[in-house]
Parts: C-alpha cells; structure tokens; sequence
C-alpha cells in the first residue's frame, strides 16, 4: 500500500471500524496503483479479527470519478496490456466476511459505482451523483457493473444509465435501492455508525442478488417480459446516439444480466467492452474528454493569472441571441440588465424569453419555480442608466460593424474602468469594435451560439489588445455558464464560421453540379452530422449569409467560382423555415418537405450558367464537405487563430453538431490518414481550381507522415 490508499481505525471506543480512504486526486480516479493499493487493505483487514466492519471513502472532494481514463490509451496503443481489469477486485471485497459500507460524496462515476456496487452497503452525502457515464467514452461498463447495476436498481432503470450514461442523484439512487442511506453531516462518521449497525446483520453480495434479474416475482426479471424494454432502449439509442456503436454494446449486456448467471454475464461484458475500446469511436470520445478539458489552458496565460470580478452583467439588444444570453447568465444566478432602444422591441425580447422558459418547464426540464427565480433576474431597461455598476456588458445587436462601434462608443464612456465588454459579433472584426472605445484592453468577443441557451459552445474572441486578465476571466466564465469556453483569434468568421463557410459553399456547388438537395443533406446526415448543411440553412435563416456576402461582394476575386442559387433563393423570398420556404418547403409544424421544384430551379440556372450536370456519389459528397472543413482548418492553424487541432474539433463537436463518435473535422482527417486527405484535395484542385489548393500545413504534415494531433501544445501560439 502506498499514498494512495490509507488504512485507519476509527476513533470510537471500539475501534473495530477499518476506514480505508482513497487518495488520488484530483478525481480519486481507479488507476491500476490505486487498485492494486485497495486489494491490499482489503486483505489485510479481511484478516484481522478484531476488525467488525469497513468502511471505504474517497479523500478529497470526491468518492471515484472512475477508472483512470489514461490507461485507455496506454491499452490500444499496445503501451499496456489490457489484463483482468478491476473484475478480481470488486469480487474480492464482495467475498470479505464483515460488512464493507462504501461512502460516496462527490461522484461515483463509472468504475467508482462499479466498485461501490461489489460493497455490501452504500451510503451516500444529499449531493452525491452516481453513474455509469462510459458510453460517452464509446465504451461501456467494463467491471461487473452491467451485471450488478441490474440486480439493484432494475433492468429498466439499469439499462437507461449504462446506454445513455447520465448519472442520477443520491436522491434517486435512494429511491431505487442503489444507496441504502442517506447521511446529512459528517458522511465518514455516519458511515461508521452506519456500518456498526449493519455488523451483526447477514452479508448480501449484489452478484447473487438474483430476485430482480431472473426471479418470477418481479416481472422485469422474466427474459420475454423485458424484451420490450431492450427494444424501446435500441430503438432509442439509434434515433438519440445514431451512429453510436457502445450505447447497443450496452444495451446488449445489460440483456445478457437476464439470460446469463453473473460469471456468464460478465464475460459477455469483457467481450463488448474489448471491442468498444479498441473502435475507433472510443479513441475519438475520450480524445474529447481531454480535449475538452485541454481547451480551457492557454500556454501564454498562466494559471494563476488574476481574474476579474464577475457578478452582474447587462446585454444590450434583446433579440434571438441577447435574449438568449441574458437567459444564459440567469440560469447561472447573475442578475442581468437586458437593454433594448424602444419598448416594444423589449416587450417582444422579454415575451421569447418567457415562451422559452415555458417550453422547458411543458418539457419538465425545469421547474417552475427556478424559471420564476430566473425571470427576477432579469431587469429590462431601456437606457444606459446603470450599466456604471456592471462588472460586464455583452452586445448582441444587429451584426453590422457601424451600429457595433456606435454601442461599443457608448459602452466606453457609462462603463466602470475594469468591466468587460464583450461583443456577441460571429463574424466582424473584433479589434475594429475595440478601437471605438479608449480600452481596447477590457474589450473581446464572446461568441455564442443559437440557442444561446440550449447550445454549450462559446467562441472567445482574443483582440491584439485583450487582456490576459480579460481573457482569463471570460475562460472560466464560459464554466460556470456551463459552457465550453474555446479561445480564437481575430478573423472573419473566427474558427467555427470560418470553417463553415467553405463547408456550405461545397454542398451548394454539389447541387449546382446536379446532386439533389435530399441527397446532400442525406449523405452528411449519414455520415452523422446532426443536420445536413442544406436544412442548416434553412433552420439559421438563407438571408444571414446572403445580406453578408452583398457586403463583402467587393473582397470576392474576379474568375473565382462562387455559388449562386442560395442568393437566387433569397431573391425569390425563399429564407429558409421563417418564411415558410428554402431549400426546402416547410408546414405549420416547420417539418422539412422536399421541393423538387427548386431542385428543378437549379438545375435550370446551373445549364444556363454553363454548369455540367452529373450524378454524384454520396462518398464524394461527404469528401467535398468535410475535407472543405478540413482544408480551412488547416490554415486557421497554421494562422494561429486556433491554438490546437482539438480546440477546433472541440468547436465542431459543440458548436455544429458535427458527431461526437468522430471526434471532429481535425481528428477525422487524422484518423483516414492525412495523406489520403491530402490526395483527394489535390485532386478537387485539380477539377475545381483554386478555392481548393491545399493548405500548406496539411501538404507538409500528410509528406512528414503526420497527424494534426501530433502538433503539441508547446507550438501552439497564438496569432
Ligand atoms: C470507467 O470507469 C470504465 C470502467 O467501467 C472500468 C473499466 C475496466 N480518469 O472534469 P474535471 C481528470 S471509464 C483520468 O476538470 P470537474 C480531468 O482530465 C471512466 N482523469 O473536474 C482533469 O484533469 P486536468 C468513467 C480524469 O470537477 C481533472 O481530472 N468516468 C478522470 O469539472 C479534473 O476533472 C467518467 O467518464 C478519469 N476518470 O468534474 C467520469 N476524470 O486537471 C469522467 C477526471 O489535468 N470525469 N479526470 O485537466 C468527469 O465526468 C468529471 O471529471 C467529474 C469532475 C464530473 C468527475
């Protein structure tokens, strides 16, 4: 045993009580030391007779975020060898002959709710969350806990948490019978007590707690009365994890808990866990587990860097998006002054801001009550009057560079010196809006996207001049917005935009070329993005990018292919979903129907533009797109307008709904082999000229054999 694990009595008279504490922060993750460290206090303590009972606790501010997700790489690199895993362990705690009482405050996540699962007891504190979130990693339980987590709480509630992953309160876990106590107070005291109680009482070992997966008594139990149940949760995994292979790994396992002794059904698990591991999709999952948490350290703002006071906040402009995020900030607790230029235009911001709110509390995602908390919040205000005592103002008006420099002029004469002031701009210069004030320091771009309150990306726009404090600050701000906060520098269209751009200029081109509307849309929906980039249009609004590109016509070069049947679409008054009619027709219930007469419509306009028209493959539609994305991102690295390949994977991932289990545009190219990329853009080059020359950096890493992730953070500087 080492500093990992301790091994203590209690400080009662009878000191029959061993605590065995976990200590590996930050998580207490079941790193094979850790593990190995509990065996051997597990061992000890099952010899000595003077010991009645255990208790096992996790030090720090958590029970077990899990395994020690690390060592899943050092496996499928062939680092490590992938041996028996935690199995012999949690049965060796199962078999000890005195009352194991597992304590869990924090999370016990994963391998952690495994572990606490092969205790004879759980005990909990009110706040604990409990939870097999392996399947967001593209993997499943892989130590008993399809096995145990059924014979506790239930095949139906077992299958929900090891296919879709959410973790559940300690409240529900008491309800469900996976904590057999909640303790108010000190939680290592009362389990104590709680495990003296439980001393002289007979053992139970969840792996033979059998009444609930196999018996006639409880109905769930009997294989032909829990098939609906398996096939409600496939049906469910392939509409709400399409394109997911662990979630039916999952499903499947759970399954074999109901036909199989526990032996028998954890091999079944060993075997659905091996082949998740080693997909692909795993390694992109967990890639974005780090990544996610990668993102939030800048190289050249240090950790310790002084953070700026953020408690109140003021937006200015109360439209889709100001609303939005004034709802944002109030879900986090701040007060917001939500700032319109007249009162009918507040009346209608506030009206949305209601409707939504009622729509989450119709779907029972929120209660009324935090809604009516949430609405107090918000103070509409129609003058600059108290923007003085802000800590930070975010502007959210109509996007154009003048009205922005007016709003930000104003800003910078009723701002408090040391308040924020960031803009909501997803596209314009954001060193141009600082230059309208005195402090282009206190000045950046936080870049939400619609709905500001559902989606969880935030682009923050780092300015020549923003602050390290400013930039620091706004960082773990994007946190405790619940956001996922991704630096960017200064350029049109930052990261996510920009990238975008090349993205629905190739789907356009492709239906020019002579693809179908449907079939464009089908071949990237297939691929596993949320939407495919025709109905994303039509959902954002055609006529965003319409009057955008009008304004930028002058920038365009002379010769350069560009496409047009998006602005043809537009000049018929063909919007997209708000006016009832895009690229595709839509109902009162704003479902896509196609309309081959628009598809007729191109075809009519690309003949006479001289536009040869073909079939075209879905492979070659997918390639188009997201090696368009791929190409851009190239250079927006190469810039330095990204830090890193995962910062704009973490973009995509969050931002525009491209599939998790992919792990992003970046990692894609990574994982097909960026030579292979490089190929094929060559060749686009080649037939479809200059819009398509290969970024630099993707010629020399694809001829080093290389990957994007292998540029480490060390290079990564910012422009
Ligand atoms: C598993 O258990 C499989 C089993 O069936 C057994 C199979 C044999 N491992 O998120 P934070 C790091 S799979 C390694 O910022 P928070 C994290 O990278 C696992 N490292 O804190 C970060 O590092 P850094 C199933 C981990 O308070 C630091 O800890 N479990 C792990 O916002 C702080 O993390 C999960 O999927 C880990 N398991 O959130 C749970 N977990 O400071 C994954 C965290 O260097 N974890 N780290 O950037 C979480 O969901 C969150 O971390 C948690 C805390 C909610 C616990």
């Amino acid at each position: 045993m080492d500093d990992l694990v301790q091994l203590a009595r209690d400080k009662d008279k009878g000191k029959d009580v061993a605590i065995i504490t976990i200590n590996n922060p930050p998580v207490n993750a079941l790193s094979p030391g850790v593990a190995k460290a509990i065996a051997q206090a597990i061992e000890q303590v099952s010899k000595d007779v003077a010991i009645k009972a255990v208790v096992l606790i996790g030090g720090g501010r958590t029970f077990i975020a899990g395994a020690d997700i690390k060592e899943f790489g050092k496996i499928t690199s062939g680092k490590a060898q992938r041996g028996a895993g935690l199995l012999p362990l949690l049965l060796q705690i199962e078999d000890v002959r005195k009352p194991v009482v597992v304590a869990i405050h924090g999370s016990a996540f994963g391998g952690g709710l495994e572990l606490a699962m092969a205790g004879h007891y759980r005990v909990a504190a009110p706040n604990a969350q409990l939870g097999q979130p392996e399947v967001k990693l593209g993997i499943i339980p892989g130590a008993g806990g399809t096995q145990r987590l059924p014979r506790l709480v239930g095949v139906a509630k077992a299958v929900e948490m090891c296919a879709e992953g959410n973790p559940i309160s300690a409240q529900e876990a008491l309800k469900l019978g996976l904590v057999d106590h909640l303790i108010e107070g000190d939680l290592l005291s009362g389990a104590i007590a709680f495990s003296r109680d439980m001393a002289a009482r007979p053992l139970r070992k969840t792996r033979e707690r059998n009444e609930r997966v196999r018996s006639d008594k409880d109905k769930l139990g009997v294989p032909e009365q829990t098939a609906p149940v398996f096939a409600a949760a496939r049906e469910k995994a392939h509409t709400k994890q399409r394109g997911m292979m662990a979630p039916l790994a999952a499903i499947d396992a759970v399954e074999a808990a109901t036909r199989l002794s526990f032996e028998e059904g954890c091999r079944v698990e060993q075997k659905l866990f091996g082949e998740c591991l080693f997909s692909d999709q795993s390694k992109a999952l967990i890639r974005a587990f780090f990544g996610e948490r990668e993102v939030a350290k800048i190289p050249d703002i240090p950790k310790d860097t002084a953070l700026l006071p953020v408690n109140s906040v003021a937006v200015v402009g109360a439209g889709t998006m100001g609303g939005g995020i004034a709802m944002v900030f109030a879900n986090a607790g701040f007060p917001v002054l939500l700032k319109e230029a007249d009162q009918p235009a507040l009346d209608r911001g506030l009206a949305t801001i209601q409707k939504n709110y009622q729509s989450s509390v119709k779907r029972g995602r929120l209660t009324q009550q935090f809604v009516d908390e949430r609405l107090q919040l918000i103070q509409p205000v129609l003058s600059y009057d108290d923007f003085g005592k802000v800590d930070m103002v975010v502007e959210a008006v109509f996007e154009g560079m003048e009205l922005k420099k007016e709003v930000f002029g104003q800003l910078d004469r009723v701002c408090r010196p040391g308040a924020i002031l960031a803009s909501n701009t997803s596209t314009l210069d954001i060193e141009e809006i600082a230059s309208a004030t005195s402090r282009s320091d206190a000045v950046i771009g936080t870049h939400f996207f619609s709905p500001a309150n559902v989606m969880r990306l935030l682009e923050i726009v780092r300015g020549k001049s923003s602050s390290k404090e400013v930039i620091a600050t706004c960082m773990q701000l994007s946190k405790k917005l619940g956001k996922v906060g991704v630096l960017v520098g200064n350029c049109r269209g930052f990261v996510g935009n920009r990238m975008f751009g090349p993205y629905r200029r190739e789907a356009q081109f492709l239906v020019e070329e002579g693809a179908s509307i449907e079939s464009v849309d089908k071949a990237l929906f297939d691929f596993g993005m949320a939407m495919g980039p025709m109905a994303t249009g039509d959902l954002a609004g055609l006529d965003v990018g319409w009057r955008i590109r009008k304004e930028y016509r002058h920038l365009e070069k002379p010769g350069v292919r560009q496409p047009f049947a998006e602005d043809r679409l537009c000049e018929l008054g063909r919007y997209g979903q708000k006016t009832g009619a895009g690229w595709y027709k839509y109902d009162e219930n704003r479902r896509a129907i196609p309309d081959p007469e628009v598809n007729e419509m191109v075809r009519r306009w690309a003949r006479a533009a001289g536009i040869t028209q073909r079939e075209i493959s879905s492979e070659e539609i997918v390639d188009r797109c997201i090696y368009a994305l791929v190409n851009e991102g190239a250079r927006i690295l190469e810039e330095g307008i990204a830090l890193r390949a995962v910062d704009i994977d973490i973009i995509y991932l969050n931002g525009y709904g491209f599939p998790a289990y992919r792990g992003g545009p970046m990692w894609y190219a990574d994982t097909v082999g960026l030579d292979k990329v490089y190929r094929r853009i060559s060749e686009f080059h080649k037939q479809h000229g200059e819009l398509w020359e290969p970024a630099p950096l993707l010629k020399r890493l694809a001829e080093e054999g290389r990957t994007f992730a292998e540029l480490n953070r060390e290079q990564a500087v910012m422009a």
